[in-house]
């Protein structure tokens, strides 16, 4: 999809923490990933699964109760709560690499910086279910230096009901617990936040996506309508960053980029 973002926008971005970005995929294309994502889950798609990071969501909607977040399929059910390396599929791999996102890209790291992907992401609340996520800013203290941004796209219309992502603006401009690795704050801080921002629920249609500033505030809640709530996360950051645990980063654009070719 053809769009340029304005000095207004990234001023919006910059103050705020996030950005809506209207309609980044076609309807062809979002039909394409729906069908895809729910094939990966389904243990059809014809991908290396053992590449893949792959969580069952919990049956209890108890964030400790979801299942471990190791390589490889769990069974051919709808009922994943995250599936990470997507990248490795060229069909979210071509949608990773339009031409706003690298315009994006470009403006956060600098034109001719090569970018990677801290990590490409489905996170699903199946319908009826699903398990809260809690206030918590996006790091990892075994980077040498923090992704900046995230690009968040609805798979499916993100309501109130379905559990869509809840912001609190502004609050990117604070690392609220430095040393932490997990990001989450405790009740106390969200009661904090919350006393000072009110929150934000994104709601956006099929194929609309949200940018944010990874060190935003943000929470989700169950899914508590009859329709999955799906969506696409890319956590893109500079290709030079380096993982105290020596992970490798897949490289998106510049030198070395994944080819979709190259995935198949
Ligand atoms: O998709 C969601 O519900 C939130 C995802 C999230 O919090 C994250 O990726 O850090």
């Amino acid at each position: 999809m053809n769009q340029q973002l304005s000095t207004e926008q990234w001023q919006q971005f910059w103050e705020q923490g996030y950005l809506p970005l209207d309609k980044v995929v076609s309807d062809a294309e979002l039909a394409a990933l729906q069908q895809r994502i729910d094939d990966i889950m389904l243990g059809k798609a014809p991908l290396d699964y053992d590449r893949m990071l792959m969580q069952l969501d919990s049956t209890t909607g108890k964030i400790g109760d979801t299942g471990p977040q190791t390589k490889g399929h769990k069974g051919a059910t709808l009922d994943y709560r995250k599936i990470q390396d997507l990248e490795f599929d060229p069909l979210f791999l071509h949608t990773m690499q339009q031409p706003l996102f690298r315009e994006i890209c470009e403006v956060v790291h600098g034109t001719g910086t090569a970018v990677a992907c801290f990590r490409a992401m489905f996170m699903n609340k199946p319908a009826g279910k699903g398990t809260p996520l809690a206030w918590h800013q996006d790091r990892w203290t075994d980077l040498d230096r923090d992704p900046v941004i995230t690009i968040w796209i609805a798979l499916d219309p993100a309501t109130i009901a379905n559990g869509c992502v809840q912001i609190l603006p502004r609050t990117h401009h604070t690392l609220i617990n430095a040393e932490d690795s997990s990001g989450f704050i405790t009740p106390a801080q969200a009661e904090a936040a919350l006393a000072q921002a009110k929150p934000i629920f994104l709601e956006l249609q099929a194929g609309e996506a949200v940018l944010l500033h990874n060190w935003l505030l943000h929470a989700s809640d169950v899914n508590k309508s009859g329709i999955p709530r799906r969506a696409f996360s890319i956590c893109y950051m500079e290709a030079a960053t380096q993982s105290k645990r020596g992970e490798q980063f897949s490289t998106i654009f510049g030198e070395g980029a994944l080819a979709s070719a190259s995935v198949a």
